[in-house]
């Protein structure tokens, strides 16, 4: 049913910024709440608990800023404009959303109503993409696909083209020359993105079609470029909760620890090859026959001791906690969910049940507040054991079944904060309010902490709460190369933190599949290895060699990235920047799924294929330098605009992958973890990687940079500029913010590097500044002269370290 004619229409009321439009058979709401942010919402139907939007917001609309517009009348529509902005209605419904002077962004159609669902068409522009709506086993540009939001365990493995995943977030974000749109769709129910034909297709314009099962079909709709669009996304929806500092550790799992001498044979192990390792996972077995929050007497008599043991290494526990609860009159948390009715219910009021690992399961219903708080409540019984994260699994929420829909039945009731409401509309929550009642539960439990939890399922404004990891993939290279796409899917949907599980969840990874998935997941935020029960292990020291060593060495590295990375989490719950982009974040052409940025200054292309091979990178704009020694300097320019980008290829033998980091950038990294002889390089003679490095005197538990290290890459200006954000790591107490200034970096010359600090975090007294490309004669630090040997400098805390007799250098790496 079409809205029908225009009837009225009233403007500034009830808010600034707002017009309402009376149709025939519907009601359209425009309020601006920005310049660039405008939300439009038409109705009727039900409005949504806005769970998603950030803030306790009383009232209809979450005003980042009530903005006042002009409302004009042309050839019979009526027009609102801000500076950034113009929504044009027309008397039939049909939606225009263009920039003042007229360039088109958006055109949408009337939407049809059928029942309680809604259908709308819009347009997308030639060559425009078409990004996010969370994770994706697709391309990064969804153009050519239909994709459906309704959070689902595909069953045990999946690979590129499965679909529905775990965890759908109806988030578009479009990209084109003339101007980058988000597009958030507010509204929970199962709703159908089809984006036209065939990707081929996507020089062409054409258009898309949106369908939603129920609700108001609301949406907001932000302008500006990529990095902006997510920024005032993550304004609107939440900013990242930033993680303690372990959780960008390397952590170990598989499904199948089964004691308490499993978790101490891992520990050992790693420090008998004297490795970090940041968290152990226990999958469901440690507990007593799958009752969430209880721990196993026998194979776990106790875990309060176990995680002190393990601390002394700098290794953690997380805990599994599924959603469904045993049905099991004998069991203390059903009994109490039952009794306090925080369970789901069905349409005539009886317990809602499922099928889950501990046989017949009750779902807390997570959508009424008391069941939040009650749950929450619940996770002492783990954090007073010690344990440090929690693992959210089957949220989506999952509920094993032969047939049909793996999931509660759609008439299950929940309460929606009082308003009441139907699993239609709250399955997708489901998962996103789980773990908002864990992270408030962590929270209450050790409040001096920052909660950690990965979650399989959510959906909008989870970066609040929990990370995500990709749940069940396949062991194979198409699946590995799919994560690269996936997970710059869910940076783009607002959700910065994720991963794969390293090797594939459900099969047998031959050693060069492994080791290559582990070279990716080392530049990813969740970097952990993870398998399904019943294949062989994954610790390091199961394989042979050489893969044994280059594994060890590869999970050195990823601490060695320590402060980059974290710096990037700082700056991620700042603005909500995911840690990895498509090459195309900032700008260019460049354009492709086989490679990513890790923040600004890193490009990465793992080798998704057998034997080493990986297709040419086409870098975006700047120069480009391998950080690896050996490879020489100057790899490739890249313009990134235009046509014929630069096509780089990048030699690719076991031992490494592509890094290469853009000039310009000052990376730090903890250089207490680097291997004698550069990162992994094969010995000549052996074939075998070096022994050794710093890692005699272990990981601290609080992961500080054991040898802060200023990584200088200048560019053709002689210029390098860089961020380091650092903090004790975890708590909320003081940050330091180091702004990094290198100029005048040409041979024969002097260059200067100037370091401002911000914040009461203490800077530490001993680091090392490393010129790339460049060797010194001379270095003196505030006055006084310090030893420098060739292109490395160690220095105590300094504001500004001059360094003389500047020298040409090549193929000296990290
Ligand atoms: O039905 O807890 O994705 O990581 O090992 C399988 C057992 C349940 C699915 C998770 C996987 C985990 C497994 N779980």
């Amino acid at each position: 049913m079409s809205p029908g004619r225009l009837q009225r229409v009233e403007v500034w009321s009830p808010l600034p910024g707002t017009a309402q439009f009376h149709f025939e058979r519907a009601r359209l709401e425009v309020s601006f709440l920005a310049d660039d942010t405008v939300r439009v919402s038409w109705g009727p139907g039900p409005e949504p608990v806005p769970y998603a939007i950030a803030g306790d917001i009383a009232g209809p609309v979450p005003v980042v800023q009530a903005h006042p517009i002009d409302v004009l009348r042309a050839d019979g529509a009526w027009v609102l404009r801000s500076v950034a902005l113009e929504i044009t209605v027309s008397p039939d419904g049909t939606l225009r959303t263009a920039r003042p002077g007229g360039t088109l962004l958006r055109s949408e159609s009337a939407p049809a109503r059928r029942g309680a669902a809604w259908e709308q068409s819009f347009s997308m522009r030639a060559g425009e993409r078409m990004c996010g709506l969370g994770e994706q086993a697709l391309a990064i540009d969804r153009r050519g696909a239909t994709v459906t939001l309704w959070n689902t365990d595909p069953g045990g493995s999946w690979g590129p083209g499965k679909g529905p995943l775990y965890l759908g977030i109806p988030v578009v974000v479009s990209t084109h020359d003339d101007g980058d749109v988000l597009s958030f769709y507010e509204n929970s129910t199962r709703a159908t993105f089809d984006f036209g034909q065939q990707p081929s297709d996507a020089g062409k314009s054409g258009t898309a079609t949106v369908r939603f099962a129920g609700g108001v079909l609301r949406r907001y709709l932000i302008t500006g470029d990529v990095p902006h669009l997510v920024d005032r996304y993550t304004e609107l929806t939440g900013r990242p909760a930033l993680a303690p500092r372990w959780a960008l550790g390397y952590h170990q799992s598989r499904w199948g620890y089964r004691n308490d001498a499993d978790v101490r044979a891992i520990t050992d192990g790693f420090a008998n090859l004297g490795l970090p390792l940041s968290a152990v996972h226990l999958d469901i077995d440690y507990m007593r026959g799958f009752r969430v929050f209880t721990v196993d007497p026998d194979k776990f008599p106790d875990l309060g001791a176990l995680t002190t043991e393990v601390a002394a290494v700098g290794t953690r526990l997380v805990t599994i906690v599924d959603a469904g609860v045993k049905i099991d009159p004998d069991y203390d948390v059903f009994c109490e969910g039952r009794d306090q009715h925080r369970f789901c219910t069905d349409a005539h009021g009886h317990l809602a049940e499922g099928v889950v690992w501990p046989g017949r399961s009750a779902f807390p219903d997570f959508t009424d507040p008391g069941t939040r708080s009650w749950w929450a409540g619940k996770y002492r019984t783990l954090t007073d054991a010690g344990v440090a994260g929690i693992w959210h699994d089957m949220n989506e929420p999952t509920s094993i079944a032969l047939l049909g829909d793996p999931t509660l039945p759609i008439s299950t009731r929940h309460h929606f904060d009082g308003r009441g409401g139907d699993h239609a509309e709250g399955h997708n929550l489901y998962g996103l309010l789980m773990n908002r009642a864990g992270y408030e539960g962590l929270q209450r439990a050790v409040p001096d902490r920052r909660p950690f939890i990965v979650s399989r399922s959510g959906w909008a404004s989870m970066q609040r709460w929990a990370w995500n990891w990709t749940g069940d993939v396949a062991s194979t290279w198409e699946s590995m190369r799919q994560q690269v796409a996936t997970v710059i899917g869910l940076g783009l949907s607002g959700v910065p933190y994720s991963g794969s599980d390293i090797g594939g969840f459900s099969g047998i990874p031959d050693d060069e599949l492994y080791l290559r998935w582990l070279q990716m997941s080392v530049f990813m935020p969740y970097c952990r290895t993870h398998s399904v029960r019943g294949v062989p292990p994954r610790e390091p020291w199961c394989f042979a060699e050489p893969t044994r060593q280059l594994v060890a060495a590869w999970i050195r590295f990823r601490y060695r990235l320590l402060p980059y990375l974290y710096t990037l989490a700082h700056q991620a719950s700042e603005t909500g920047a995911p840690l990895i982009r498509p090459l195309w974040w900032s700008g260019g052409d460049s354009d492709t799924d086989d490679a990513f940025l890790l923040g600004d200054a890193l490009l990465v292309a793992p080798v998704t294929e057998a034997g080493g091979r990986r297709p040419a990178v086409p870098l975006p704009s700047g120069r480009w330098t391998s950080i690896w020694a050996g490879d020489g300097d100057g790899v490739g320019e890249g313009d990134g605009v235009g046509e014929g980008n630069d096509q780089v290829s990048v030699l690719t033998p076991l031992d490494r992958i592509p890094v290469l980091a853009r000039a310009g950038s000052v990376i730090p990294l903890d250089d207490g973890w680097s291997d004698r002889g550069g990162l992994c390089r094969l010995d000549g003679d052996t074939g075998r990687p070096p022994l050794g490095g710093p890692t005699s005197d272990g990981l601290s538990l609080d992961h500080a940079p054991r040898h802060l290290a200023f990584h200088c890459w200048p560019d053709e200006e002689g210029v390098a500029a860089g961020v380091c954000i650092d903090d004790a790591g975890d708590g909320h107490g003081p940050v330091r913010r180091d702004t990094l200034r290198f100029e005048g970096a040409h041979p024969g010359g002097t260059a200067t590097l100037t370091w401002e600090r911000a914040g009461d975090f203490a800077a530490p007294i001993a680091l090392r500044v490393v010129l790339h490309g460049l060797s010194a004669a001379r270095a003196v630090a505030d006055g006084v002269e310090v030893p420098v040997s060739g292109s490395v400098v160690d220095v105590a805390t300094f504001s500004e370290l001059t360094l003389e007799g500047l020298r040409d250098v090549t193929g000296f790496g990290v």
